[in-house]
C-alpha cells in the first residue's frame, strides 16, 4: 500500500469508498442493523454463486476429508448470535499521512444477528491430524492486491477455529445470506476485526505450517514501514460511537441542536472483554462525564450508552469514549501505522447549539 502525499482523497479511494459504503451513523439507533445499512467491504468482485452446485471441501491435515452442500450445513445444529462486526480499516482516513486504500472514516462497523452451524463439530467429524497448527479459509473470490493475484484468503490458529462461538453462517438477520455479505456462507469469529470473517467461503483447509497468504502475511499487521513484518492484527480494540445529534449540514455534517436538555446516545463495543464504562466530553476531549450503559444481548453484540447533556449555545465538539473490562480504551489522537489499522482514537462531532426557537 502506499502513503497519500496530499490531504486530497484521490478517485482510486473515491471508487473503492462508492463501492463499500459505512453504516451512516443515524443508524446506530437500531439494535440490530438492517442489512442494507450494514457497512461492506469487498476486496474484489461480489461473486455470483450458484447455491445448487456450490460445495464447501474441509481438507488438509485431517483424517476425513469432507464435501458439504448447503443442505447439509441447514441440516446441521444452528445457532444465531448478535455480532458487531468491524473492518481493522476503520478510522483510516483520519490518519496523517493516510494509506491509500478504502478510506473510512468511523462508520465501518454493524451489528448483526448471524445464523449458521459451529465450526468445530465439522473439524471434529473431519478428524484434525496431529500436525495440524491452522486453518485456512478461502473465498471464491479472486483479484490482484500488492502485484499478487490471489484468492481472498485467512487463517485462524488452531485452538481460535475450534472456539465454541465460531460460526459458519449461512443466514443474517433471518434471511439467507445477501450476495454482498457471502452468499451462501462465511466466517463469524466474534470480536475479530471484519477480515476474518471470510465471505463466500469455498474450502476450509487444516495446514501444519502457518500460514502466508498476502492479506496474513503482507496485510492486516501493525507496522510503522512497509519493510517491517510488524504484528497481526486481530480482536477490536474498543470504540464508541454516537448517533449525531440534531439535524446536519448537508455538505459538512455538522450537527445544529437546539440549546436545553439533548440526550446522546450510541453504541460502544470491543473484541477483548466487556465493554465497563463509556464516557462523554462536550469541550473536545479536555472533561469527561460517565454515560449509562447498558450490555448488548450478547457478549460480541454492541453495549448500548446514553447521556444527558446540557446543550448551551454556541460551537461544540462531542466525543465519546469506550473502556473494556481489561482496561483497553480509546486514545484522543490517533496512533499511527502504515496500513492504517485499528485506529480507534475518539470520534469528534462538531455541534452548533443555537438558542431555542420556542
Ligand atoms: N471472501 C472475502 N471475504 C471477506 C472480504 C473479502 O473481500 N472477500 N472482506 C473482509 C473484510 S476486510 C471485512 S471488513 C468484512 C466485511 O464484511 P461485510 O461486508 O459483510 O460487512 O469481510 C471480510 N471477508
Ligand atoms: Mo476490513
Amino acid at each position: 500500500m502506499a502513503t497519500a502525499t496530499t490531504t486530497e482523497i484521490t478517485f482510486d479511494e473515491l471508487g473503492l469508498a462508492a463501492r463499500n459504503h459505512a453504516l451512516p451513523l443515524e443508524a446506530l439507533r437500531h439494535d440490530v442493523t438492517p442489512v442494507g445499512l450494514h457497512y461492506l467491504l469487498i476486496h474484489y468482485d461480489i461473486p455470483s454463486v450458484d447455491a445448487q452446485t456450490w460445495r464447501l471441501e474441509v481438507g488438509g491435515a485431517v483424517d476425513r476429508p469432507l464435501t458439504l452442500t448447503l443442505a447439509d450445513l441447514r441440516s446441521r445444529p444452528s445457532r444465531t448470535v448478535a455480532v458487531t462486526l468491524e473492518c481493522a480499516g476503520n478510522g483510516r482516513a483520519l490518519l496523517a499521512p493516510r494509506s491509500v486504500s478504502q478510506p473510512w472514516l468511523n462508520g465501518a462497523v454493524g451489528n448483526a444477528e448471524w445464523t449458521g452451524t459451529p465450526l468445530a463439530p465439522i473439524l471434529e467429524e473431519a478428524g484434525v491430524r496431529a500436525e495440524g497448527v491452522e486453518v485456512v479459509f478461502r473465498g471464491i473470490d479472486r483479484g490482484v492486491q500488492g502485484d499478487v493475484e490471489q484468492s481472498y484468503e485467512r487463517s485462524l490458529p488452531l485452538a481460535d477455529a475450534l472456539a465454541d462461538d465460531v460460526l459458519l453462517a449461512y443466514a443474517v438477520n433471518g434471511q439467507p445470506l445477501p450476495p454482498q455479505h457471502g452468499f451462501p456462507l462465511r466466517l463469524v469469529v466474534p470480536g475479530w476485526y471484519g477480515m476474518t470473517h471470510v465471505k463466500w467461503l469455498a474450502a476450509i483447509t487444516v495446514v501444519d505450517e502457518p500460514f502466508r497468504g498476502w492479506q496474513q502475511d503482507v496485510s492486516y499487521r501493525i507496522r510503522q514501514s512497509e519493510d517491517e513484518q510488524g504484528t497481526p492484527v486481530t480482536r477490536i480494540v474498543p470504540r464508541a460511537l454516537m448517533v449525531p445529534p440534531g439535524i446536519p449540514d448537508f455538505l459538512t455534517r455538522t450537527r445544529i441542536v437546539e440549546a436545553g436538555r439533548c440526550e446522546l446516545q450510541g453504541r460502544a463495543w470491543s473484541g477483548w472483554g466487556p465493554i465497563e464504562h463509556v464516557e462523554v466530553s462536550a469541550d473536545g476531549g479536555e472533561t469527561w462525564a460517565d454515560a449509562t450503559v447498558e450490555p448488548g444481548p450478547s457478549r460480541f453484540a454492541w453495549s448500548s450508552w446514553r447521556f444527558e447533556w446540557d446543550a448551551a449555545p454556541g460551537e461544540h465538539v462531542l466525543s465519546c469514549r469506550a473502556t473494556d473490562a481489561t482496561g483497553r480504551t480509546q486514545p484522543l489522537d490517533a496512533e499511527w501505522n502504515f496500513d492504517g489499522f485499528c485506529n480507534n482514537a475518539v470520534q469528534r462531532v462538531p455541534v452548533v447549539v443555537r438558542a431555542a426557537t420556542r
